[in-house]
């Protein structure tokens, strides 16, 4: 039925469901990449080094790299504003990110978009969009757009469960069931919109079972584990691609820092932070990857000394590359007449 079944992959479906040692290790390093790049911004944040907001992904890592190990390059990806983690597990460089965030001209968005606007479309990616739940028909205008083009891809849009609260959430989502369109709404539960607890504001608290709204597929996955989501994700893209309309996954998760910068967390206690870094996706990841014998403690410390050293490379580039040029300032910017 739809918007009624919960799909859980548990860790005995998991171990039965083919990764190579490639990939393990591939996940493995993205995950850690995105979890060190985040911990030196936030620091850069304290240092006065970044400005603006900076909504940290720290936490939900296993989403955004199960689901484009699922993804095809050419499929296009939208998200919101928490979305250094995409760009990162898509394969963009991390100096381009951290330039980014630093507001300098080799930023991917030239330094005009910061943490919340990190878009490349070259790699059909198409940007992290402030305005909650504001994206939800871009992503349905693109699936319309591939459409048209009769191009085989699926377009991946990213958003938090309070955009499922939004009016462009259900307007984007049912025109997108009615003209059957290739969306894979992946929805991040990570249970609080800012300081509100999901429950206090959702009249229906299961994200998945909204997608019975428009008479399509809805899933709930363990979103910490990144085997699940790849297979989650790769399921449901096949069957949007083959014109079985939008699929809306809710993969839950949680954020282990604030909102964004300076949040107090006076919503929710330490105790339950701390109960949630228990299901840590990179800490469970690193366990299931020497289980396997994918690899040793060594090899997966090895990886862990390369990302370090990504890291402090786009730290360095990003404090080291120039602000844009002010004859810049009236470019790529779409100003009314
Ligand atoms: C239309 C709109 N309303 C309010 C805000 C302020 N705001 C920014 S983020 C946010 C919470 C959204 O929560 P969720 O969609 O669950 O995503 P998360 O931040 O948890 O990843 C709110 C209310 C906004 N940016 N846009």
């Amino acid at each position: 039925m739809p918007g009624t079944s919960p799909l859980r992959v548990s860790a005995e479906d998991a171990a039965a469901i083919h990764v190579t040692g490639e990939e393990a290790l591939d996940w493995f390093r993205k995950m850690s990449l995105i979890r060190r790049f985040e911990e030196r911004a936030e620091e850069a944040y304290g240092q006065g080094k970044i400005g603006g907001f900076l909504h940290l992904y720290i936490g939900e890592e296993a989403v955004a790299v199960g689901a484009m190990a699922a993804l095809r390059p050419e499929d296009d990806v939208i998200t919101h504003y928490r979305d250094h983690g995409y760009v990162l597990s898509r394969g963009i460089e991390p100096k381009r990110v951290m330039a980014e965030l630093y507001g300098k001209a080799a930023g991917l968005s030239k330094g005009k978009g910061g943490s919340m606007h990190m878009a490349d479309v070259r790699s059909h990616l198409w940007g992290g969009y402030a305005i909650v739940g504001g994206h939800i028909p871009v992503a349905a205008g693109l699936a319309l757009a591939n459409r048209y083009r009769n191009l085989p891809r699926v377009v991946a849009c990213f958003f938090g469960e309070g955009a499922t609260n939004t009016g462009s959430f259900y307007a984007a989502l049912n025109l997108a069931a009615v003209w059957k369109l290739a969306l894979v709404a992946i929805v991040e539960n990570n249970r609080y919109g800012m300081g509100t607890a999901f429950e206090r504001v959702s009249a229906v608290g299961d994200v998945y079972r909204k997608a019975a709204a428009f008479d399509i597929p809805g899933v709930r996955i363990d979103g910490n584990d990144v085997l699940a989501v790849r297979d989650a994700v790769r399921r449901v893209a096949d069957q949007a691609r083959t014109g079985g309309g939008p699929q809306l996954i809710e993969a839950m998760t949680y954020r282990f820092r604030g909102h964004s910068m300076g949040d107090p967390q006076r919503y929710r206690t330490r105790e339950e932070v701390e109960e949630a870094k228990s299901r840590d996706p990179i800490a469970r990841w690193r366990r299931t990857v020497l289980a396997n014998g994918f690899a040793t403690e060594d090899e997966l410390r090895k990886i862990g000394d390369e990302v370090e050293v990504e890291v402090e490379e786009a730290v360095r580039f990003a404090e080291n590359s120039p602000a844009p040029d002010p004859g810049e300032l009236r470019n790529d910017v779409l100003v009314p007449e």
